[in-house]
């Protein structure tokens, strides 16, 4: 593995005089797709309406087993894969924005990849669009053998003394809110693709009806709008699933729905955040898709381990194809309306950004920027 991973390194480095000279200008993708990990990268590949694989760019700082990042011979749709979980994300990202190779300024990004899914929400194939992005395991944690009869979760907000409290020690990752304008347009074009399913994922699904609470796991996938979860713990059962869930409607004051749960996007959004401060990328031109290959929790009557470690689910499969097949139609719609749309930009109506309110604007979550700051050890109370 070590020996693996130094030639990696080596022959990134080797190449990356070569690469980089020919390079005329800076390229200027349309569309940026990040992809986790191979499978979400290769189901892009050999396909007819583009060849992302015309042009392999090595960037220092990406992942030593995704050193490339892929791009059509125009430069305008491109690819790049984060490697997996919160620590990769936040530094692949990082290495792209900062990258003197690329202009980004009018770049859209489209992180596509699966995801765990509340069935109180959807089902596995189902294509959904965050508005926010809740780092929900950024908390206390006390093993439940030692917890306190009286609390519902070993989860414990920073800074707080009890389960659903606001945290008042503050990161500034907790919450990320994207452009819900570009949301919407971006599950309408999404909803004229096919989605694939699979027989076994029906059956599976199917075991979900015996609760009224998951009658949204019953039915085939569909394009939702719904947020994400990130977690660098990939957590299964109805107590985290619910403990998760009341972190998301807290952070977000009640306006974030708790529905697809991955383990990269507060660290994509945090690094591009970064690079928006300095006008490196515009933080309006985000799109947060994930499609569910597993449920969070096991249905009613099921094992927590049974159902993260033995089931077949079935939706790992649709899932990964999906991401093409609605992702495309995304993907389309940007490029097919650049000119009278996307170029300019669809204005947000809602608050983007962090909970400090970096880029300006006011939070429509969270304690506020002064507060935020106060709890986050910046500022001092007067
Ligand atoms: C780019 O990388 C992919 C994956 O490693 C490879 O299949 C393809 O041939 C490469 N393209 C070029 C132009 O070298
Ligand atoms: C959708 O896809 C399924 C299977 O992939 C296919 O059988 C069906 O004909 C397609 N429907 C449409 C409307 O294209
Ligand atoms: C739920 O689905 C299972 C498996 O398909 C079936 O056996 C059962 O009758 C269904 N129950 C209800 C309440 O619909
Ligand atoms: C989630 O919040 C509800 C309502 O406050 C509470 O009844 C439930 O116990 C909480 N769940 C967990 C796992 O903390
Ligand atoms: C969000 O909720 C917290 C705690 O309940 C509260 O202090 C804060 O003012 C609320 N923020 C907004 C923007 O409503
Ligand atoms: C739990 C965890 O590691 N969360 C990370 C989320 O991303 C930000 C940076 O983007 C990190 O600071 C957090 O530590």
């Amino acid at each position: 593995m070590v020996n693996m991973l130094f030639s990696l390194l080596s022959t990134a480095a080797l190449l990356w005089p070569a690469v980089a000279s020919p390079v005329q200008g800076k390229i200027t993708p349309r569309v940026f797709i990040f992809s986790m990990f191979e499978p979400e990268t290769t189901i892009w590949w050999d396909r007819p309406e583009f060849d992302l694989k015309a042009r392999n760019i090595s960037l220092p700082g990406l992942s030593p087993i995704y050193p490339d990042v892929h791009c059509t011979p125009d430069g305008d749709i491109c690819q790049l894969t984060t490697g997996e979980s919160e620590i990769n994300a936040a530094s692949s990202v990082t290495a792209l924005a900062l990258s003197p190779l690329f202009d980004l300024r009018e770049t859209y990004f489209l992180v596509a990849g699966i995801a765990g899914i509340s069935p109180e929400q959807g089902t596995t194939g189902a294509v959904t669009f965050a508005r926010f992005a809740i780092q929900v395991a950024l908390q206390y944690e006390i093993d439940i053998r030692e917890l306190p009869d009286s609390y519902t979760t070993g989860y414990i907000p920073q800074g707080a003394y009890y389960p659903g409290e606001y945290p008042t020690s503050i990161y500034g990752t907790e919450v990320f809110e994207v452009n819900a304008n570009l949301r919407s347009l971006a599950a309408s074009f999404a909803r004229t693709a096919n989605l694939s399913d699979s027989a076994t994922a029906i059956s599976y699904r199917a075991n979900y009806n015996t609760s009224a609470i998951y009658q949204a796991a019953i039915n085939a996938p569909s394009v939702l709008e719904c947020d994400v979860a990130t977690s660098d713990v990939y957590y299964s059962g109805l107590f985290l699933g619910e403990a998760f869930d009341n972190t998301t409607t807290l952070l977000t004051n009640g306006t974030g729905v708790y529905c697809s749960t991955a383990q990269e996007d507060n660290a994509s959004l945090e690094a591009l955040l970064r690079a928006a401060v300095y006008g490196l990328v515009d933080f309006a031109r985000i799109i947060v898709m994930r499609t569910a290959s597993d449920f969070d929790r096991p249905y009613p009557g099921e094992g927590a381990a049974e159902h993260l470690l033995y089931s077949s689910q079935g939706g790992y499969e649709p899932a990964v194809e999906n991401i093409y097949l609605a992702g495309i139609k995304v993907v389309e719609g940007i490029l097919d309306g650049w000119d009278h749309t996307f170029k300019k930009g669809v204005a947000p109506d809602n608050y983007i950004g962090d909970i400090f309110g970096t880029l300006g604007g006011t939070p429509d979550f969270g304690p506020g920027r002064v507060e935020s700051l106060i709890d986050a050890g910046v500022l001092r109370r007067r």
